[in-house]
């Protein structure tokens, strides 16, 4: 009897809960702030932006109103948001929508949740709570100093007489009274270190801080040490090595000072249970010494370690520093900026195995990958005391076997470890990387049989997700989307750099302008670039007329531009808006837009450019013989003053979004002058390019950055027809042609030309490469072939991402995935089904979830799953004019509230999608 009532009541509450839990709308799901980042710390925005993402549910095709509440503490949501309460706004903006709340201050943790409202008006739950803690975002918040010992006075002359510093070991022991609730590590370095609390090792982080123009910013990282320290005494220990800051890679300039000594900066701050605060800095009480293992350590040249110096225990207390040194101490400057690192560290990503053993000599062995990398060996290596293991890379043998180096040109990128003992060591190397396929090891204990397991590849790149996928039918083109998604992975470390092999890697600007959008595709860069955007403005900074460097950070200081790779100023802005539709990346660097359009018109007469340029890097069978052959034969006025055009044009759109309606107005004023006088000065009236050579580069930059009169244009078109065709249908192309070759054919309708120059095996194509056996993109179309081994050139890099760009075409026409507005509110789904494929399909992380192409034909029957996701809608486009037969999951095609018809040709349909999963099929 007892029970009755109460089991009533519980019915009765479960009932309402199911009732209300039927009615109420899923919450918003995969929160993120700013560029991409889950409940980050050490965050570097104080200003950030909010993004979620609608669950997919039948009942939420779109957002009509949002709710966000922030607050200092969880407790106080969603009620009492006392740092922001946005109020429902009525708004179908998902993403990147401004905090706009108390300002927020160094350390701060931040809490925050929202909801949304659907089309229909009903109202989600709340999402889960996430936040955010911010870094310290000032200098003057530090109140730790550099410290470090003067390395330059003892360092080695190395490769060119430049100086080798020493590695560093640095401590500091400290005791603690009571219990710690919470601590948090401010670190960073002149150099790249790695950081160790009482043994254990902090972060899995590769060569932090990463590379900034570092006369102008050094990224700091915080990590959560709260479970590394304990009560009593404690020991912080820091590696400490040169990294790009003093390195040879720095080459010395008066900005990346060769003479100076890598220093650390850190800042230990924690919380106790007695409710005090202990803060731990680096001063001149800390110890260090150079006498550790790792005697060297070079971006170029390598590692080397010596086992009989090992230090046992110097992370720990248990560690006596007596006869190490007293540190140097050097003043925070003003002028560099120390703020939180803005994009993820670079860490090791992948294990890769050696799958043959291909050599071997009484001494030494090589070890082939199969797949071409940037990483560091790990060894398990059986060694004989005193011998010295030394580890060489190379990306490709010489058609003899032979091991080949000569493309490293001046890096030596060799490792070399002294064993102490007889035993099998297990040892990487920390502070440098390597690019490489193969792996020689020789010194190691010749009694014994070298197996497979004896090496490991450990693929390190920027610690970016995977954000899209491209499979077909066809096993070359899928080789080429894996040379394309390794060439990324190969490249993006820190920085986007060029090649991670030889005495270069360097943050080129023209290849980074190339690949950005098929990066975008392919993994989640967003931040990557808009960290590196910060680093060309600083750059820019330098320079009154706005240049902007070919290389970000610029280690050259040559105050040289080159068109077509400074023009990366506005087009990377301008591609990763398209992608993400976040316009902080537009109103970051507008400034520097402009400044770099005002400095093509210095380098201007009467609008046609003057500037310099690298050209059409590296197009094949140059007409000019010689070094300047390299260029290519379009010419340097041609290519500057299209980009002049273009970069103008992209102003007045962004202006436009920007709200500047007079910049809008000026810069596509400016837009027109360049474009009237490239048409007079380069083209005759038969649309043909006069004065200079006619190249497959010439015109396809005057039609895809639309310089000319219609008329003139399409008469251009059919020049670029016969270009190709005199070509013998392949590629005349070099770094800046090649990326819109694909977008100029597709526009002009040529599709089956395009997938023709595509689908080529022979020399210069795509294909062509993989023929050779290649597994990353190359510097050159024919930087090696099995017969001839290496192109003799010696700029030639197996490593290269430049010729990737095709990438973007493959997703957005084969596969056929493309935002249609910015950031895929609005998606183009429009494959171009063409010989030899019989299926392709792709899919990619829009802001607003996953969306997806993905085709086949099978029997004459052509069938397209698409995905769009929540708060979107998408224009699908079906390439067959049969009407009649088309089907919608499994049914014949009707108008509905989720698809409607809104053309039908001879050749297509056109359906206008919102969010959902569908399969359309047709007869072809
Ligand atoms: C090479 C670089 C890069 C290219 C420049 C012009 O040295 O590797 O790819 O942009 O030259």
């Amino acid at each position: 009897m007892i029970f009755k009532p109460l089991s009533i009541l519980i019915a009765f509450v479960f009932l309402v809960t199911l009732s209300s839990s039927a009615q109420q709308l899923l919450n918003p799901k995969e929160l993120v702030v700013s560029e991409g980042f889950k409940n980050p710390i050490g965050f570097y925005n104080d200003q950030p932006t909010f993004s979620w993402k609608l669950p997919i549910s039948k009942t939420v095709k779109s957002q009509s109103a949002y709710q966000i509440v922030v607050a200092s503490n969880p407790k106080l949501l969603p009620n009492n948001p006392d740092l922001w309460n946005s109020k429902k706004q009525l708004s179908n903006q998902s993403v990147w929508i401004n905090y706009g709340g108390t300002k927020l201050n160094s350390r701060q943790k931040v809490y925050w949740q929202v909801r949304y409202w659907n089309q229909d008006d009903e109202v989600s739950a709340y999402s889960e709570i996430n936040s955010f803690e911010l870094g310290l975002l000032k200098n003057s918040d530090w109140e730790a100093q550099w410290v470090g010992l003067d390395t330059a006075k003892d360092s080695i002359k190395g490769v060119r007489k430049f100086l080798m510093h020493r590695p560093q070991y640095l401590r500091k022991g400290f005791e603690l009274s009571s219990e710690v609730v919470s601590a948090r590590l401010y670190i960073t370095a002149k150099g790249v270190f790695d950081v160790h609390l009482n043994g254990e090792n902090v972060s899995d982080d590769v060569m932090p801080p990463g590379w900034t123009p570092y006369n102008k910013r050094i990224e700091t990282l915080t990590y959560d040490v709260t479970k590394f320290i304990e009560s009593g005494q404690n020991t912080l220990a820091v590696e400490l090595a040169t990294g790009w800051h003093a390195g040879r890679i720095s080459r010395g300039t008066s900005v990346y000072n060769n003479f100076a000594s890598p220093k650390i900066l850190c800042q230990l701050e924690i919380e106790l249970k007695d409710g005090s605060k202990q803060v731990i800095i680096s001063d001149q009480s800390w110890r260090g010494t150079t006498n550790g293992p790792i005697r060297l350590a070079s971006i170029y040249d390598g590692e080397t370690y010596d086992a009989n110096l090992e230090m046992p225990n110097w992370t720990t207390n248990n560690f006596n520093d007596k006869k190490w040194e007293n540190v140097q101490v050097e003043a925070l400057d003003e002028a560099i900026k120390l703020e939180p690192k803005r994009h993820k560290t670079v860490t090791h990503n992948i294990t890769l195995n050696p799958v043959e053993i291909l050599t071997k000599t009484d001494t030494s062995v090589v070890y082939n990958f199969k797949q071409n990398m940037l990483g560091v060996p790990l060894v398990n290596v059986p060694m004989k005391k005193g011998d010295t293991l030394k580890i060489r890379f190379s990306e490709m043998l010489a058609p003899d076997g032979s091991f080949y180096t000569a493309n490293y040109r001046s890096a030596l990128s060799t490792d070399y470890y002294v064993a102490a003992e007889d035993k099998t060591i297990t040892w990487s190397p920390k502070f440098t990387f390597h690019g490489f396929q193969y792996l020689e090891l020789s010194g190691f204990d010749a009694s014994k049989v070298p197996s497979l397991d004896w090496v490991k590849g450990l693929v390190q790149y920027s610690n970016i997700e995977t954000n899209g996928s491209f499979t077909s039918s066809h096993e070359k083109l899928n080789q080429l989307q894996s040379n394309i998604t390794w060439g990324l992975r190969s490249n993006f470390f820190d920085i986007p750099t060029d090649c991670p092999q030889r005495d270069e890697r360097l943050g080129w600007t023209g290849d980074a302008q190339v690949i950005s959008p098929t990066s975008m595709f392919n993994l989640n860069a967003h931040a990557f670039w808009t960290a590196w955007l910060q680093s060309m403005r600083e750059t820019q900074s330098e320079h009154n007329d706005g240049l902007v460097p070919f290389i970000i950070p610029d280690v050259l200081q040559n105050k040289r531009a080159s068109s077509g790779w400074g023009d990366a100023a506005v087009i990377v802005p301008w591609d990763i808006y398209t992608v993400t539709g976040d316009k902080t990346v537009l109103e970051e660097n507008y400034d520097m837009m402009k400044k770099w359009v005002a400095y093509h018109e210095t380098q201007a007469k009467d609008y046609i450019s003057h500037m310099n340029s690298f050209g059409d890097w590296l197009q094949p069978f140059p007409l000019i013989s010689g070094k300047d052959g390299q260029k290519g034969d379009t010419s340097k006025e041609l290519i500057g003053t299209a980009y002049f055009a273009h970069c103008a044009h992209l102003i007045s759109k962004i202006a436009a979004l920007l709200n500047k309606p007079d910049d809008a107005t000026t810069y596509k004023q400016l837009y027109e002058n360049v474009a009237t006088a490239f048409e007079r000065e380069f083209f005759d009236a038969n649309g043909a390019i006069k004065n200079e050579l006619g190249t497959q580069t010439g015109y396809l930059l005057a039609i895809y950055f639309n310089l000319l009169k219609e008329e003139t244009k399409q008469k251009a078109q059919k020049h670029l027809l016969e270009e190709i065709k005199m070509a013998d249908y392949h590629l005349r192309t070099g770094f800046l042609g090649t990326p819109i070759l694909p977008k100029v054919l597709d526009d002009m309708g040529e599709i089956n030309l395009m997938y023709e120059i595509l689908f080529k095996e022979t020399y210069p194509s795509w294909f062509y490469s993989i023929n050779q056996g290649a597994t990353t993109m190359w510097e050159r179309w024919d930087s090696y072939s099995k017969t001839e081994g290496y192109n003799p050139g010696s700029m030639n890099s197996l490593n290269h991402y430049a010729y990737g760009a095709v990438g973007q075409w493959m997703y957005e026409r084969i596969a056929g995935l493309a935002p249609l507005e910015p950031g895929y509110k609005k998606i183009r789904i429009a494959p171009m089904p063409n010989m030899p494929l019989k299926s392709a399909s792709a899919s990619t992380n829009s802001p607003y979830g996953k969306v997806s192409s993905s085709w086949e034909i099978n029997n004459k029957l052509f069938s397209l799953d698409v995905v769009v996701p929540p708060n979107t809608s998408a224009e699908i486009t079906i390439p067959s004019g049969n009407k009649i037969d088309l089907k919608v999951n499994g049914k014949t095609f009707k108008n509905n509230s989720n698809l409607k018809l809104i053309n039908n040709n001879q050749t297509s349909i056109l359906i206008l999608a919102t969010p959902g999963a569908y399969n359309f099929q047709t007869k072809l």
